[in-house]
């Protein structure tokens, strides 16, 4: 009676022994594969996706543009996430005697799928003139295709002399820099 109470205290002990090398494994085991704890606290077995890449793209144009013309852009575009069209221009000094009202521009743009969005602005005087359309398609990403740009001066405001209302100098166009700059996510 005596060996075999001590027996079973001795295979009473082997399975503590067993279960304490099990949960060693177990654990160890987590560790390698990868599993943790989430926020929420349940145990999750595979590793969090790797987080999205940012690829940027870029092209910039410049041009002249002639008071009531436009320049049309058939463009190429890469896969975009986001695809930010900015136009800028600076109007001509004429010098500290002359005050040279705004140029207003306008910018239209219509994406892969027919989606078109203009803006119109005028800049300030004797400051940078900006326009900015945003073409934002997260979480999704449209495709590489065929956008088109329309960029328009539809008024170039004259120069006039400080303190003489009727003394003026004609300005009938503008430079403008156009950039396109294409962010994606994959
Ligand atoms: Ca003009
Ligand atoms: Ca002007
Ligand atoms: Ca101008």
């Amino acid at each position: 009676m005596r060996i075999k109470r001590d027996n079973r205290g001795y295979s009473d002990k082997i399975e503590v022994l067993m279960i304490a090398v099990i949960v060693l494994v177990v654990n160890v085991a987590f560790f390698y594969v990868g599993g943790y704890f989430n926020e929420k606290g349940s145990v999750t077995l595979f590793p969090a996706p790797d987080p999205l890449v940012r690829y940027e793209s870029n092209m910039t144009f410049e041009g002249n543009q002639s008071e009531g013309n436009s320049t049309f852009y058939n463009l190429t575009l890469n896969k975009t996430s986001i695809c930010y069209i900015n136009l800028s221009w600076e109007d001509e000094d004429h010098g500290g005697m002359w005050e040279n009202e705004p140029d207003r521009f306008s910018l239209e743009v219509t994406d892969p799928i027919n989606e078109t969005e203009r803006e119109e602005e005028e800049n300030e005087i004797g400051k940078e003139g900006r326009i900015e359309i945003i073409f934002d398609y997260q979480p999704y990403s449209m495709f590489p295709g065929n956008w088109s740009l329309n960029v328009t001066l539809e008024e170039a405001g004259d120069s006039w002399a400080v303190g003489v209302p009727s003394v003026g100098i004609e300005d009938n166009y503008c430079n403008y820099t156009l950039e396109i700059n294409m962010v994606d996510f994959r």
